[in-house]
């Protein structure tokens, strides 16, 4: 089996693509638009200056804006690398894809661009992806970048000939080449092309042109700094702390270099008089936590954690610069997707943005369901540097406009396994610092949140809920 699996790999690594000319892609003119994906790896909400960001300037990104849709209030359904990049992929919450944790292998299921090939497209994922090659070898009509994590130096990448390139250039840069090499040179309209970034997850390793950037920044502390976790469930009181915000300049700098790559692929579009029939989704897998209860990582509900960008710029669709507060999911590009190319898939149970985007009055969700799977073990999570950055607790919960109730359900890890419950009311107290689960006065409160998420698990067939009930 294993030489099998060799073969399959070696055989994917050898695909070429035939040469079309960028005149080519100059003639798209076709209706169907074209959609260029652009995926982040741990960039928050308000890591970008469109979204307030006073420190770290990002004038690129700010360019999809500009003209386009921002979305204020964008969630993640999972906080956590491959199984939002799968929910992303199949419009499915984790438990409906299966890809519940970084090391669930991917069950066979239709996925975006099985749709988007039945209506003539191809397409294409760049970088960072997070799952096997077999799910990207399958499912794209190309695929170039890397298996895993990746490195930010020194690293191999596939190129467009198929032959595995080591360069001194950073990875983000080289990453915005491909693409754009891509477009250049093989791109055939119409098409949906993924650019997946590993900025700015770590090692805080950006290009040495940004050695210097924000040495004398002043990174703000949290409201909920100084208490740390403990007021938090002792499910929480698992996760490592940090003593300062100085990893933070290392994530800016890794963002400036996603700044100036995304820079060089909108430059391109223009070039090649792709922007005005290009959807520009921008958006990030998780958002990060920077010292909100003295944590870093991802994982946990909290709001740092579940909120990231999400920029959508179709200038045949959106013809000013607007923003939208209504709450959206990562399960709802694939249906958006979808939907902006004329298509629609039954599978997914994400729903299309296209409404929203057109300032359409329709009935919109006010609440959604959230799962994080991987309970952490012993020495199972212990990073090269000694810190358990994978150190969080099995958990689930609902979020509505005003609540978060959130389960702990399988207790703390390495210790008690007697559930935690936490209910926090986030208009009262935006920086989530009050848990009144045990208040009476939210009894009702508790008891219909707890009713609606068990009625979306069973709308969304949690395979675990009938189990409980
Ligand atoms: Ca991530």
């Amino acid at each position: 089996m294993k030489v099998l699996l060799l073969l399959c790999y070696a055989y994917g690594m050898l695909f070429t693509v035939a040469p079309i000319q960028a005149s080519e892609a100059k003639r798209n003119t076709s209706a169907a638009p074209n959609f260029l994906i652009i995926i982040t790896d741990d960039q928050r909400y308000d890591g970008m200056s469109c979204a307030g960001n006073s420190i770290l300037k990002t004038p690129n990104i700010d360019r999809i804006a500009e003209g386009g849709m921002r979305f204020t209030n964008a969630f993640v359904t999972q906080s956590l690398c491959a199984p939002s990049r799968a929910c992303i992929l199949t419009g499915k919450y984790s438990h409906a894809n299966g890809v519940l944790k970084n090391s669930s292998r991917w069950k066979r299921q239709p996925i975006l661009t099985d749709t988007l090939h039945e209506a003539g497209y191809e397409s294409a994922y760049i970088g960072k992806c997070h799952k096997g090659t077999n799910l990207l070898k399958t499912k794209f009509t190309h695929w170039l970048g890397f298996n895993g994590q990746g490195a930010y130096h020194d690293m191999g990448l596939l190129d467009f000939d198929g032959k595995k390139v080591t360069s001194k250039a950073h990875t983000t840069g080289r990453l915005a080449d491909l693409a754009v090499t891509y477009l250049e040179k093989h791109c055939k309209s119409p098409f949906c092309l993924f650019l997946a970034f590993k900025a700015p997850h770590i090692p805080y390793e950006a290009d040495s042109k940004y050695t210097s950037a924000f040495s004398d920044a002043q990174i703000p502390y949290p409201p909920n700094w100084d208490e740390g976790t403990k007021n938090r469930p002792n499910a929480v009181k698992v996760a490592p702390q940090v003593k300062d915000l100085d990893f933070v300049k290392g994530r800016y700098r890794l963002l400036l270099g996603v700044d100036a790559a995304v820079g060089k692929l909108l430059d391109s579009l223009t070039r090649l008089n792709l922007d005005e029939n290009t959807v520009i989704i921008f958006t990030s897998d998780n958002g990060f936590f920077h010292g909100e209860f003295k944590l870093w990582n991802k994982r946990f509900m909290y709001e740092p954690s579940i909120r990231v960008p999400l920029l959508i710029k179709y200038p045949k669709l959106i013809s000013e610069t607007k923003t939208h507060d209504a709450m959206t999911l990562n399960i709802d590009l694939a249906p958006t997707i979808l939907d902006l190319a004329g298509r629609h898939s039954d599978e997914m149970q994400g729903r299309s943005l296209e409404p929203l985007l057109t300032n359409k009055d329709v009935p919109w969700p006010k609440d959604f369901y959230y799962a994080y799977y991987e309970h952490a073990k012993k020495n199972s999570s212990i990073s090269d540097n000694g810190i358990r950055i994978g150190a969080a607790p099995a958990h689930r919960g609902i979020r509505t406009e005003r609540y978060k109730y959130i389960e702990y359900y399988l207790g703390r890890p390495f210790g008690s396994n007697e559930p935690n419950y936490e209910l926090l009311d986030m208009l009262k107290d935006p920086h989530e610092q009050k848990n009144l689960y045990d208040n009476p006065e939210y009894h009702t409160v508790l008891k219909d949140l707890r009713a609606r998420m068990a009625a979306i698990r069973k709308e969304t067939n949690d395979p675990t809920i009938n189990a409980e009930q």
